[in-house]
């Protein structure tokens, strides 16, 4: 595993004027995956993939429900 672990402790993700903790790692595969806790209480409550590296989002998943939004509109 090569993932990086970086932690974002100045970003509002949710834009509910609180600052979320983030961290995004890159998977072995180029993938980068970011996990957000949203509401603080140390459990992750977003994920957002961008399967191909090119730093844009394509995917959220939900942990809670394990749904997928897709955020392209191709
Ligand atoms: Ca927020
Ligand atoms: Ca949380
Ligand atoms: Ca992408």
């Amino acid at each position: 595993m090569s993932e990086e672990y970086v932690t974002l402790d100045d970003k509002d993700l949710n834009g509910d004027g609180v600052v979320d903790q983030a961290k995004i790692y890159t998977l072995d595969d180029g993938a980068n995956v970011l996990e957000a806790d949203t509401d603080g209480d140390g459990e992750v409550d977003l994920i957002a993939i961008d399967a191909d590296g090119d730093g844009v989002y394509e995917e959220t998943v939900d942990p809670a429900t394990g749904e997928s939004t897709d955020l392209t509109n191709s």
